[in-house]
């Protein structure tokens, strides 16, 4: 790295600090985050024993909000239901015995195993409980075992929040943790001294005063500072298809992230184009039938982590 894009990553990281300060009273939600870091300890002892080969990804998963009130009535939210994320936790957790799961989840988004659960619940066609029960058992089985902590979040502050704290916890785990980062994050906020202390009135005009700014980007930070050893694959959406691939690549290049993940608002669950860093062409994923393109999102991804490994134990031999 230049010295002129350290200065940069060190300017992100002061912004970004700043930022969680300015709203220190809004995350501090009654949560006891001293009790969440001990589980996070708790969840991560098996991978960090030394002996151990284990990996860990952290998904990341659901829209992010921005409040309009200090207390919260309104918000501005995203169209993320939290599929993605909760899918992909569930074919790292079948089909990856090798990773541990953290799943850093929208409160209220879709969940792994049960993200049809209360359409299937409730449907008038579908009476056989069968599938029903399947659901309970995997959750059981994998969501209240060993390999699997859930961590929620609401606001686009708690998000960057928990990023921060769960880097410092992944830190030491090198290059064995995946960063998976299929949240959508509110781009724009209301600075604190800007928000209103109780609910805006429905007589009273929303005015500037409610003007937006930009939410400080993290994902360089995290890339250079949090977590520099770890594989990292962000998402990029876009409506417009004509920009998607550049945008992509735009984001690979500024953020040094390993795989940018580049999907399409309406057919997002019906394929994606990975670009990877150093690779010009993208490659496109399609969902086959009715299989999840998840299946072959995680697989794709698992393959290139394990490929960093080789390519390290080569260099070193
Ligand atoms: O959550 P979901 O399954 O409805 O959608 C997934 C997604 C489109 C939020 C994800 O694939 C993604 O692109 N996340 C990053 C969005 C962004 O550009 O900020």
């Amino acid at each position: 790295m230049s010295l002129s894009e350290s200065a940069s990553v060190e300017a992100d990281a002061a912004q970004l600090d700043a930022f969680l300060a300015s709203f220190d009273d809004l995350t501090a939600d009654g949560r006891d985050h001293s009790a969440l870091e001990q589980r996070l300890e708790r969840f991560l002892a098996g991978a960090r024993a030394e002996t151990s080969g284990r990996r860990v990804v952290m998904i990341t998963s659901g829209g992010t909000t921005v409040p309009l009130e200090k207390n919260c009535v309104r918000s501005i939210d995203n169209f993320s239901s939290g599929t993605r994320g909760a899918w992909s936790c569930e074919e790292f957790l079948e089909r990856h015995e090798g990773y541990d799961v953290l799943f850093l989840t929208r409160g209220g988004s879709a969940q792994p195993f049960v993200s049809d659960f209360q359409e299937v619940l409730f449907s008038e066609e579908r009476e056989d409980p069968t599938y029903l029960h399947g659901c309970v058992d995997k959750v059981m089985r994998y969501c209240h075992g060993p390999r699997f902590l859930r961590v929620e979040f609401t606001t686009v502050f708690e998000y960057l929040h928990l990023m921060r704290m769960v880097s410092k916890h992944l830190r030491p785990l090198g290059s064995r943790v995946m960063v998976y980062l299929a949240a959508a994050v509110s781009d724009f906020y209301v600075p604190a001294d800007r928000l209103p202390m109780n609910k805006i009135q429905s007589r009273d005009r929303v005015t500037g005063d409610l003007a937006l700014e930009k939410t400080p980007k993290a994902l360089g930070v995290m890339r250079h500072r949090w977590l520099p050893e770890a594989m990292m694959v962000s998402f990029k959406l876009e409506t417009d298809e004509s920009i998607l691939i550049d945008k992509a690549r735009a984001a690979a290049r500024l953020y040094d992230v390993d795989v940018v993940v580049a999907n399409l608002l309406h057919t997002r669950k019906d394929v994606v184009q990975l670009v990877v860093r150093g690779q010009d062409a993208p490659i496109v994923l399609e969902r086959a039938g009715d299989r999840r393109l998840e299946g072959k999102l995680v697989a794709t991804l698992v393959d290139r982590h394990e490929r960093r490994f080789v390519v390290n134990e080569r260099e070193l031999s």
